[in-house]
């Protein structure tokens, strides 16, 4: 395995389960700034510095051109209620989650259902680096290099059947690995959904990465979804089944709240919620606010996914 220029080091290729959690020890302890120095990959043992799993890979040209939150904030500052509400949580106690083996499930009405293994994840497309904006409707904003290729990818190979109107995501809910479950803030598991024509969009990502490494535990490793024009909590992290549906999905946030939280959660401005304006965000590292724009800048490729739509219904 060389590690400079290969475009995908596969996490199996280079981890043994002791030397993955040895890695991940490392890089909570020594920072990511070592990690980039990389020393090379071959002769990994916990402890050293390694070959990023996603090193090179393809630029998209659906990237933002902003600058980068930095890692620091993208890894400490996070929703992610099944390790608790506090913002820094996730980052605190989401060691306990084991995101090796792992298995993610692609069901319902399709012709192909099947059972999907991390690694056969990793290798199933050519993963990307994805540099997008993301806005959580707390108002706040960041600029995330995400690692994944599109989820249309996976949910094509399943050959979803006529009666597919709709994909449902749903997220691991196991006590033993997330303390917040213990907690009915939610209705575990945490489930969200798309129509499937906007699962199916280009910019739809299925997320293995961010930095162009593996998905710290925090930020939904191993696989989550990301979907750059709706508020932050549409891509589900963690997620363990995705199963296409006819109805449109019972979500967490919209059983929980649904005068706040609607189906649809598009990055929509001139829509505030109940107890937030979505007229302006702060961007995560920067001081003021700046405008929110409508599909979070995202418009140009998905406005047309709701013509004739009232987007004040269908919030
Ligand atoms: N399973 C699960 N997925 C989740 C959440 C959660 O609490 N549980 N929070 C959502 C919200 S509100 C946001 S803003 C994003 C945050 O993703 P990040 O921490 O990687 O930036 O994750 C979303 N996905
Ligand atoms: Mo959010």
């Amino acid at each position: 395995m060389s590690s400079h220029h290969s475009p995908i080091v596969l996490s199996s290729e280079i981890t043994p389960r002791s030397m993955f959690e040895g890695r991940r020890a490392f890089l909570r302890d020594a920072g990511f700034a070592l990690a980039l120095a990389g020393v090379g990959g071959a002769a990994l043992r916990p402890g050293d510095a390694h070959a990023k799993a996603f090193e090179g890979a393809r630029k998209s040209p659906f990237s933002v051109n902003e600058p980068a939150t930095p890692f620091k904030d993208v890894t400490t500052y996070n929703n992610f209620y099944e390790f608790g509400t506090g913002k820094d949580d996730p980052a605190e106690r989401a060691h306990t989650l084991k995101p090796r083996p792992w298995t993610l499930s692609v069901e319902g009405e399709c012709a192909k259902p099947k059972r999907w293994d991390l690694d056969e994840l990793l290798k199933l497309a050519a993963v990307e680096e994805r540099i997008y904006r993301m806005r959580c409707v707390e108002g706040w904003s960041m600029v995330i290099p995400w690692n994944g290729y599109p989820l249309a990818e996976l949910l094509k190979r399943a050959e979803p059947n006529a009666r597919a109107k709709y994909v449902e995501f749903t997220t691991l809910a196991d006590p033993a690995q997330m303390p917040g479950i213990r907690t009915a803030v939610l209705d575990w598991p945490y489930v969200e959904g798309l129509r499937i024509d906007e699962a199916m969009h280009p910019l739809t990502l299925l997320t293995l990465g961010l930095y162009g490494d593996l998905l710290p535990n925090q930020n939904g490793a191993p696989v989550r979804v990301v979907v750059p024009w709706k508020y932050g909590f549409k891509s589900a992290k963690s997620i363990v089944r995705i199963r296409f549906t006819e109805q449109e999905p019972r979500t967490a946030w919209n059983k929980a709240i649904p005068r706040e939280y609607g189906f649809y959660s598009n990055v929509n401005p001139a829509v505030d919620h109940p107890r937030w304006s979505q007229a302006r965000e702060r961007r995560i590292g920067e001081f003021g606010k700046r405008a929110t724009l409508p599909f979070n800048g995202y418009g140009e490729q998905v406005a047309g996914l709701y013509t004739g739509m009232d987007l004040r219904k269908f919030f």
